[in-house]
């Protein structure tokens, strides 16, 4: 890994993002870059916040495009950072509004992307703290697993919910996924910037990993 780093001495490391670049928007299996840099990618319903969060995370104020309209992002987006990594902003699912063909061809490119070849991706999964995990984000969970893939779990906005609330909400998510695995959900919020850390610290700890966890296959 390439990405210059700063410990800090917790078991984390400052990840400076020297360049951060919009690549490619593939709207078909063809267009899907496949060249061995590992993958961070970012899945969760429609207006849950994936874009903004990535904005966030890279320090870029208008790198994804960020809508208040729901189902704005219909390709699979990539973005090139220190030139080593990948990271992947995914179309919303359950955008109410949609075709049901628009929306079968979204879940088309979204399996796709998840069950080509063995790769190195990690599956950062956002779930809107305030509302919690719904039935779309369950199955969409339940779907990773059926991959062999363990999604990190983000709560978005958790601006919206308050401090009191923090624990029972988060708790619930993950226990809404899995009553029985133990989900990590990690709190975030693009107003406050509350989370970034913990999710560097997440991807940098895949990063760092010498095959990572690939994307598994039944052999
Ligand atoms: N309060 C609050 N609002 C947020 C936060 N993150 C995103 N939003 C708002 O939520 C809306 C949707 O954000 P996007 O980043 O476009 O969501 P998305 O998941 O990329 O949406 P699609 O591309 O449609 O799938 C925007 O109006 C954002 O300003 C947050 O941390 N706090
Ligand atoms: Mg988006």
């Amino acid at each position: 890994m390439e990405l210059p780093a700063a410990g800090d001495g917790e078991g984390w490391r400052t990840v400076k993002v020297n360049s951060a670049e919009f690549i490619r928007a593939a709207h078909h299996v063809r267009d899907f870059l496949c060249d061995g840099r590992p993958e961070i990618a970012f899945v969760g319903r429609s207006n849950v916040g994936k874009s903004t969060l990535l904005n966030r995370l890279l320090g870029r104020k208008a790198l994804a495009r960020v809508s208040s309209t729901p189902g704005r992002t219909r390709a699979i987006n990539y973005f090139e950072v220190n030139s080593s990594v990948l990271f992947v902003d995914l179309p919303g699912f359950g955008y109410a509004k949609a075709s049901k063909s628009e929306r079968a061809a979204w879940g088309r490119l979204i399996e796709s992307y998840f069950e080509r070849e063995r790769r190195r991706v990690f599956v950062l999964q956002l779930i809107d703290a305030k509302v919690g995990a719904t039935p779309l984000d369950v199955q969409a969970f339940d779907y990773f697993r059926s991959l062999g893939l363990l999604p990190t779990v983000v709560a978005t906005k958790a601006d919206r919910v308050g401090r009191a609330k923090r624990h029972a909400a988060l708790a619930g998510i993950g226990a809404a996924l899995s009553p029985d695995l133990k989900v990590s959900v990690i709190a975030f919020s693009a107003r406050s910037g509350e989370g970034t850390r913990d999710l560097w610290r997440a991807i940098t700890t895949f990063l760092d990993e010498p095959q990572g966890p690939p994307l598994h296959r039944a052999p």
